[in-house]
């Protein structure tokens, strides 16, 4: 194994580089070669100064995450840090890429800081449930000031080298080779011999007293839940009101605790796992992928209009389609409304709405599309309809071009089949709303080619989107997941529970939303079209509970927050779900008509009800192969149904709870409830006789 930091020296500069590709991540070996190549060279007598740096992208992205959570950290960073900041000869850190972290921990412990003008500078520990570890809550403080330094460790959001530059962050930026600038800048300092400055002997200028409460306010919000956030504010809090070595022990208390802690755990999962999820387990990740120039889409209402502005947004011309020209002013009028409030909300600049803007163009015909390289359809969701688009479009469009249809629920293999081209055809289904939500499933047909594949994931990155594939079935990953979801809230209801309890329930759990008032949020009519569409095509379900409630207030003409009730009432204009006793008469009577007694059932079974489904049905969808791995089931729950990360996913949860447990759970529901929507699945029974975890099936 070679060595991961390594020492040259040039005309009494040493360098010392790091080269632990991909991301120079700080490991123990880094850290422990990073020690030893200074103390070299702070002995070599024919060095004048050090100059820090690293090989290939970045300079270190932060602490190496895989070691974290093991046996401990073999080797004492802070000790590691203080031989740089005590070295007698000047250290100065050349910084290139992204200085996260441990990274900028590192950096602060030099004497200087020279930054390429196009670094990124943070500490995004907080997003993975963490505070900087390695003085990073001490020395920010004291290179850039309080309230600063408390807004980057508590949003984790990295600065610009411009801006790391006017908060004193950096002491000067480089345009070219930033190496060669660092050397140059090193050796100017080492002749003037004046002893190397130290964070740490700086001194914090106090806030005001009335700081310190608005800050626990606001940070007690923003960071709600995470066992991090009042460390946090202890911590830095120290940085001003206590001695440098003092700080540092706090903090290293509050890290430990917060690395063991659940919340970080998941948080760490989910980091791991998203970048998982980028990789088709049987394609190389070198494939060759098919160039995309320009995109169609078809249909501007919600869905298409949202699509076309992903594109757009990330710089891809669009031709939009739709039926007649009143549709198409109707969708871009919607599309100029959403990019004017990003603008007014100061999210996007005038000039990149104008720009995004002019890259869409409309028609009325798919001869539009003749020089597309990728269509996607957000038609209805009809099968005989999506056969007649595939067909046409498999007629116009050029031979190569990928044919996708962003249908939730319907087969892929059928439309792919109504084409020449079955294997230019995938899914590529998008939450709504589009432009917002980051998760893509990328669903591959049987047919499906690689190079599509791997196309459709690269132009996922492209977009920002976070991209899962899925295998064709009804409703792919999530929707699939969803129904059980669903299904058991409806129940819960019938069974006497009142709605505002089942939302508090998995509000409580973590979710931004409860089921009942997403649903009215959603148009209690979307799902009974949807159920009705099913029962056409023979695919309806022959249990009436499940859909009666939202059959019977949409009848009723309560769909939801759209016309003021559903199954809570809205104040006109609002959106606050308030509790209307005439939606719980309606589900009185449902559960009267159905039979069913109502009976005291408390917030944990609530929890268990909505959630176990997920658990089992994600079970099975591994065990079919629609999945590749649980990870992937973890992201498209975080990122498309906001399943609170900080339980990293309904599998990961599960795991935590330990599988015997889920499986007893399931079990009791099933005496209770019978075996239709109870019955454990196969791969759960297994995973529990082999004492394994859903874990142990990632790659
Ligand atoms: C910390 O620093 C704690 C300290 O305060 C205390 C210490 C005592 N470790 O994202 P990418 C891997 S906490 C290990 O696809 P990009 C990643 O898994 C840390 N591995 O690339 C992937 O592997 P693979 C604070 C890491 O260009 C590969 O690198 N720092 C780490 O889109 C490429 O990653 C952070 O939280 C890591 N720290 O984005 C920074 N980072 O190819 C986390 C990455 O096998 N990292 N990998 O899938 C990032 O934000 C992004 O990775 C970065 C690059 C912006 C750096």
């Amino acid at each position: 194994m070679s060595d991961p930091v390594n020492l040259s020296v040039e005309d009494g500069i040493a360098f010392v580089i790091i080269d632990n590709p991909p991301v120079n991540a700080l490991s123990g070996r880094v850290a422990a070669g990073l020690r030893d190549r200074v103390t070299e060279a702070a002995a070599d007598p024919a060095v004048i100064a050090i100059v820090l740096t690293a090989f290939g992208r970045t300079f270190i992205a932060g602490a190496d995450i895989t070691e974290f959570g093991g046996d401990g950290p073999t080797v004492d960073v802070h000790a590691v840090l203080a031989v740089l900041e005590d070295c007698a000869k000047p250290v100065v850190a050349a910084l290139h890429g992204t200085i996260y972290g441990g990274g900028l921990e590192v950096a602060m412990a030099c004497h200087y800081r020279i930054a390429d003008d196009a670094a990124r500078l943070g500490l995004p520990e907080v997003k993975l449930g963490l505070l900087p570890g390695a003085g990073g809550t001490q020395r920010l403080p004291r290179l850039i000031g309080v309230a600063p330094a408390l807004e980057m460790i508590s949003t984790g959001k990295p600065v610009t080298a411009q801006d790391a530059l006017n908060l004193g962050l950096v002491d000067r930026l480089s345009k070219g080779d930033v190496r060669t600038v660092a050397a140059r800048f090193a050796a100017t300092v080492a002749r003037q011999k004046s002893p190397p400055p130290r964070t740490r002997t700086r001194t914090v200028i106090p806030p005001a007293p009335s700081f310190w409460d608005e800050a626990a306010a606001r940070i007690g919000k923003s960071l709600r839940g995470l066992p991090a956030g009042p460390h946090i504010l202890a911590c830095v809090r120290a940085a001003v009101e206590r001695p440098f070595k003092e700080g540092l022990d706090l903090e290293g208390q509050a890290f430990a605790a917060c690395v063991r802690s659940r919340e970080s755990e998941a948080l760490r999962h989910l980091f791991f796992a998203e970048r998982r999820a980028a990789r088709i387990k049987d394609i190389p990740r070198d494939t060759p992928t098919r160039p995309i120039a320009r995109v169609g889409v078809i249909g501007a209402g919600t869905m298409g209009g949202g699509i076309a502005m992903c594109f757009a947004s990330a710089g891809y011309p669009v031709t939009l389609v739709d039926i007649n020209e009143a549709a198409l002013t109707r969708g871009l009028s919607t599309i100029q409304g959403n990019y004017a409030a990003s603008v007014a909300k100061g999210r996007l600049a005038a000039i990149d709405r104008d720009a995004a803007l002019s890259r869409i163009r409309t028609a009325t015909d798919y001869a539009a599309f003749t020089d597309a390289d990728l269509v996607i359809e957000a038609a209805f969701e009809d099968m005989d309809l999506k056969l007649l688009i595939f067909r046409d479009l498999d007629r116009v469009c050029r031979p190569g071009a990928i044919l996708a249809s962003n249908t939730s629920t319907l087969n892929i293999d059928q439309m792919a089949a109504a084409t020449a081209r079955p294997g230019d055809v995938l899914g590529l289904h998008f939450f709504s709303p589009a432009n917002v939500m980051r998760l893509l499933e990328v669903v591959r047909g049987a047919a499906t080619t690689p190079d599509v594949m791997a196309t459709a994931m690269d132009l996922a990155r492209r977009l920002g989107k976070v991209a899962v594939v899925s295998g064709v079935c009804d409703g792919f990953i999530g929707n699939r997941m969803v129904a059980g979801y669903g299904r058991e809230a409806n129940l819960l209801m019938l069974e006497g529970v009142e709605p505002a309890r089942i939302d508090k329930a998995l509000t409580e759990f973590g979710f931004p939303m409860g089921p009942i008032a997403m649903g009215d949020m959603v148009g209690l009519d979307i799902g009974v079209k949807a159920a009705a569409e099913a029962e056409k095509a023979g695919r309806g379900s022959d249990d009436p509970r499940p859909g009666i409630i939202a059959k019977r207030l949409v009848a009723a003409g309560r769909l939801g927050q759209k016309t003021g009730a559903g199954l809570y009432r809205y104040e006109p204009g609002g959106r606050r779900p308030l509790p209307d006793p005439a939606a719980l008469a309606i589900i009185a009577d449902a559960a009267r008509e159905l039979g069913i007694e109502p009976r005291d059932i408390d917030d944990q079974e609530i929890v268990d009800r909505c959630i176990l489904p997920l658990v089992n049905e994600a079970a099975r969808i591994l065990a079919e192969g629609i999945a590749q791995r649980p990870g992937d089931i973890d992201i498209v729950w975080v990122n498309g149904y906001g399943f609170p990360s900080l339980h990293g996913g309904p599998l990961f949860h599960a795991d935590t709870i330990g599988l015997p447990k889920v499986l007893d759970r399931i079990r009791q529901f099933q005496d209770r409830h019978g075996p239709r929507y109870w019955t454990p699945a196969p791969l759960l029974e297994t995973l529990v006789a082999e004492g394994r975890r859903f874990a142990e099936l990632e790659d």
